[in-house]
């Protein structure tokens, strides 16, 4: 069987397939998906279907509103929203849906991503994003967030996410320490 691959969103939302998979991508410009594709990749290697794409707070708002308000009814479980700098996305987001939202802050050119850290992480109390690191730790890890989100109710995500793991507890304890 092949595996899920990533769907791209299309340039108009109407052309949205009306049922969406468990997982969402979305982050504010093209220049982020070098930093992005780490979690949509994970995301693939798990089996667990995803579509990732821009949705800009800034350059797209009513883009952002219909995708994010119609979300849900498409059946995604969560969505990760990543932007930089003024880095408004995955809060506009978490404002209009109740989806749990994972926010990764990109590693802007000005600011090396304190800017996006920032932007993300001091929502106000109410609505709430899950903020992650800066960068390629953040992509990585917000892809793996997701995936215990979906592991609390999906015993198979659960059982790979438990093979991971060990995986890496092991590749860790196994490098070698150079002299
Ligand atoms: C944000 O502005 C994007 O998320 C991106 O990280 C940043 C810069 O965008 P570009 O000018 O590279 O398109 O909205």
């Amino acid at each position: 069987m092949d595996e899920p691959k990533s769907a791209a969103l299309p340039t108009d939302l109407a052309d949205l397939s009306p049922e969406g998979p468990a997982v969402s991508v979305v982050f504010g410009s093209a220049s982020d998906w070098p930093t992005m594709k780490a979690a949509v990749e994970i995301l693939e290697d798990f089996g667990v279907a995803c579509e990732h794409g821009v949705v800009s707070a800034h350059r797209t708002p009513d883009r952002l509103a219909e995708y994010a308000r119609g979300a849900a009814g498409r059946g995604v479980k969560v969505i990760i929203g990543a932007a930089g700098g003024a880095a408004h996305l995955p809060g506009m987001i978490a404002a209009w849906t109740t989806l749990p939202v994972l926010g990764v802050p990109i590693k802007s050119r000005a600011l090396s991503g304190v800017d996006s850290l920032l932007s993300i992480v001091q929502m106000p109390g109410g609505v709430p994003v899950g903020t992650l690191a800066i960068g390629d730790a953040g992509a990585k890890n917000a892809a793996l967030l997701a995936l215990r989100i979906l592991g609390s109710t999906d015993e198979g995500i659960a059982r790979k996410l438990d093979e991971y793991a060990r995986g890496h507890g092991e590749r860790a304890l196994q490098a070698p320490l150079d002299r």
